[in-house]
């Protein structure tokens, strides 16, 4: 059975308009809190993202109450140390799956994005968020620390001082703050975040899948290399392209005025 026709118990799977899939998490009543069933189930449907030819750009959303507000601590309290260990082998699997995905991830974020909820968020491409959201890493007063590549890529896209500021208080921060350390792309009012993710995915959809998954490499290896050898990455999949038929008819369609139609082949 295809991934798209699966029920799912904590998320919906949709492909609502052609070429964007979505991945809606759905436990409302826990604040979409992130237990094990969730991590194998998004994991089984990013891949099917991942591997399906007629999904061109992803998106991850939750409610109106809650993206998600991180790891569901009630399913967690008793774990032991490999238990633990277990856990995040999981969280690495689905984060993984957005981050080294072949299509790009936007989340759109509403209400609380806490702990792992904000994790997910900062393994996707392109954040959209709620002018109304609450965003944090809040493990500190757990007596952890974030533990799904929060302390790896805040500072990535935070300066290194306000990343620390928000993991070492645990402080709740809004979107304007977030928008202010370039974790949000964009902040619209709460009705618009769906809508205005769905227009970024639509514009991306019409672009050549090819061209996007080789871009996506290329920025995702340039964050864990020096330039130089990003370069050269950057250097073979762009000449790869040109074996491409999306590069010629990208080329051909622009020095004869018309709209490319790529098939990413
Ligand atoms: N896990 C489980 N249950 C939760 C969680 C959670 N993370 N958050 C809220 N709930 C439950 C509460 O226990 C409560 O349940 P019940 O009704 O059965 O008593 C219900 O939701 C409502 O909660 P509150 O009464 O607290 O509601 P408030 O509106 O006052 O507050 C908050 C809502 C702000 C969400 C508050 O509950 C809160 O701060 N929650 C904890 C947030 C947090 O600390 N998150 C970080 C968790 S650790 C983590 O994410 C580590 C990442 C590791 C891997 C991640 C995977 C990608």
């Amino acid at each position: 059975m295809s991934y798209r026709d699966k029920q799912y118990e904590t998320c919906l799977c949709n492909v609502e308009e052609p070429g964007i899939g979505i991945l809606t998490m759905n436990r409302p009543k826990a604040f979409n809190a992130i237990n094990v069933p969730f991590l194998e189930e998004s994991y089984e449907i990013l891949e099917g993202f991942h591997l399906d030819p007629e999904i061109k750009c992803i998106i991850i959303k939750g409610n109106e109450k809650a993206f998600a507000a991180g790891a569901d601590l009630k399913a967690v309290k008793d774990y032991n140390a490999f238990d633990a260990r277990d856990f995040l082998d999981k969280v690495h699997k689905t984060i993984f799956m957005i981050e080294d995905n072949h299509k790009p991830v936007i989340a759109a974020v509403e209400g609380l994005a806490l702990g792992g909820g904000l994790e997910l968020v900062l393994a996707s491409d392109i954040r959209v968020v709620s002018e109304t959201a609450t965003l944090g890493l809040p493990e500190i007063n757990l007596g952890i620390f974030p533990g799904a590549g929060g302390t790896q890529r805040l500072p990535r896209c935070a300066p290194i001082n306000i990343a620390k500021q928000y993991i070492f208080t645990g402080d709740f921060f809004d979107a304007a703050t977030a928008e202010r350390i370039g974790l949000a792309n964009v902040v619209v009012p709460a009705a618009e975040v769906t809508d205005t993710a769905i227009k970024i995915a639509k514009k991306i959809c019409q672009k050549s899948p090819l061209a996007l998954r080789e871009a996506k490499n290329a920025i995702n290896t340039s964050m864990n290399t020096d330039i130089k050898a990003g370069c050269r990455a950057e250097q073979i999949a762009w000449s790869m392209l040109f074996a491409s038929e999306d590069e010629k008819e990208g080329i051909s369609a622009f020095l004869e005025s018309r709209k490319a139609d790529f098939k990413g082949k």
